[in-house]
């Protein structure tokens, strides 16, 4: 038997902008996403999400293959410019009957869906009035939240606010890679903490409007190992655990910042500063569930690599991600460490308790083999494989975990490497008017679900 309960969901992931298409149609707004791919030079060969993989006009055709695989949970987001083209104000009826008719249809399928509010595609307007370092964008997004829960509350159980702010915040105010390309690590402090007061601010409307659900917080779940035992790799590597990990986790987990760290960031940078009332909104409006996306662990160094790898740095002078070379990596550089799935989850529930999680992204991204016309995915297959059984160790051991969505349902834009890194269970054919095709792994996975867990 396996240890995986009864109520367990075998679900799979997507996110709007990368599966949707349909940018500009039917009244939606421009998102972040929208304008910054749209400029050269931004994304992998100027891929975009103009069209994607067409999931706004084939969404009853993706449903069909999801209940044919038997998924039991859903996990989507949805496009806010797509509801609220200005951010706030008028609503788009056109894009609330989507998602509508979207939920219907999972749910005639016997499909749950889980909504993620906040996949990184703040609408332009927002934007241009300051975006995430602005307070007035929390607001609004209490404005969207509440649009959400009052028409689609009824039906839905599970909802998230947010994916990833690590990355996009990361990202989009540190690196600068994604939209709004700004390098600045204060001002970042200051946007992400506004992402927290916005989370807060959508948990006490959810509670308030008495949403018959659970709402909780998707982050990056990636454990540190040092690279040697030596006192600095080590004192480098709890470092990243705090930097990259407590700071996104404690807010929305325990209501408050790491005391140390949020003491030195206001010492050194003057931020993130409190609009009165914060403290309390972070503490009273936590999680009922946290999400955990896990893809690989980072070995961690006091000393910058010899040579540069693609990917994360770590935080110059701080601490620096290297690799490590007794390691397997995949082709953009991950490592592939199924253990980091067990450790990350258990890390987590002993410094939050016993807070209910689900696994709301894990997959290989890779080019698949296409053998006489057939998407032959092994490596997928036995990465997923590996990370269940990581998964079910930690069960064993006593973890909350509910449910298990592996990114992703269907092939589709990845944000900087275009449509080259594939993570599918269906692959969609470019080439052939963007046709649907089952790969080897959606067999693999339809008798995963079937059986529970057990053949796999
Ligand atoms: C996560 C995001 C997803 C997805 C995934 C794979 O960070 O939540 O949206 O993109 O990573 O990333 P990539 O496409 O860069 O390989």
């Amino acid at each position: 038997m396996s240890a995986f309960p009864q109520h367990f969901l075998w679900g799979a992931a997507t996110a709007a902008y990368q599966v949707e298409g349909a940018y500009n149609e039917d009244g939606k707004g421009p998102s972040i996403w929208d304008v910054f791919s749209h400029q050269p030079g931004t994304t992998y060969q100027g891929t975009n999400g103009d069209i994607a993989v067409d999931h706004y006009h084939r969404v009853k055709e993706d449903v069909k293959l999801m209940a044919e695989m038997g998924l039991q949970s859903y996990r989507f987001s949805i496009s806010w410019p797509r509801l609220l083209p200005e951010g706030r104000g008028t609503i788009n009826e056109a894009g609330v009957k989507f998602y509508s008719d979207l939920i219907d249809d999972l749910l005639a399928h016997g499909i749950e869906p889980m909504i993620t509010l906040y996949h990184w595609d703040l609408p332009q307007a927002l934007q241009d009035e300051g975006g995430w370092e602005a307070r007035s964008t929390a607001e609004a997004f209490e404005e969207y939240a509440r649009l959400c829960y009052s028409r689609f509350g009824s039906r839905v159980q599970k909802w998230a606010t947010f994916n990833e702010t690590i990355v996009f915040i990361g990202h989009g105010y540190i690196t600068g890679s994604h939209p709004p390309s700004v390098r600045n690590p204060a001002r970042a402090i200051q946007a992400c903490h506004h992402v927290f007061i916005a989370h807060a601010m959508a948990v006490k409307a959810f509670c308030g409007m008495q949403i018959n659900g659970e709402i909780g917080f998707v982050n990056v779940l990636q454990p540190h190992s040092p690279l040697t035992q030596s006192a600095e790799d080590m004192a480098a590597s709890e470092l990243a655990d705090a930097i990259h990990t407590h700071w996104f986790y404690d807010p929305v987990l325990k209501g408050c910042y790491p005391a140390e760290l949020l003491a030195q960031s206001q010492a050194l940078w003057g931020v993130p500063r409190f609009a009165p009332g914060d403290d309390d909104l972070l503490r009273n409006n936590r999680c009922d569930f946290i999400g955990l996306n896990y893809y690989r662990r980072e070995t961690v160094s006091s000393q910058p690599p010899a040579e540069k790898v693609s990917g994360e740095q770590g935080v110059e002078g701080l601490f620096y991600f290297v690799r490590n070379p007794q390691s397997v990596y995949t082709e953009w550089g991950w490592e592939i460490w199924p253990q980091g799935l067990t450790d990350g989850i258990m890390m987590i529930k002993a410094r939050y308790g016993d807070i209910p999680m689900y696994i709301t992204e894990n997959g290989l991204g890779a080019v698949d083999p296409i053998i006489d016309g057939e998407v032959v995915d092994d490596p997928r297959i036995d990465f997923l494989r590996v990370h269940i059984d990581a998964l079910e160790t930690a069960i064993e051991q006593g973890a909350d975990v509910r449910g298990y969505y592996p990114w992703s349902f269907i092939d589709l834009l990845s944000w900087l490497n275009g449509y080259k890194k594939q993570y599918g269970f269906v692959y969609v054919d470019h080439q052939q008017n963007l046709a649907r095709k089952r790969k080897k792994s959606f067999f693999w996975y339809k008798d995963v679900i079937a059986s529970r867990g057990e053949q796999r």
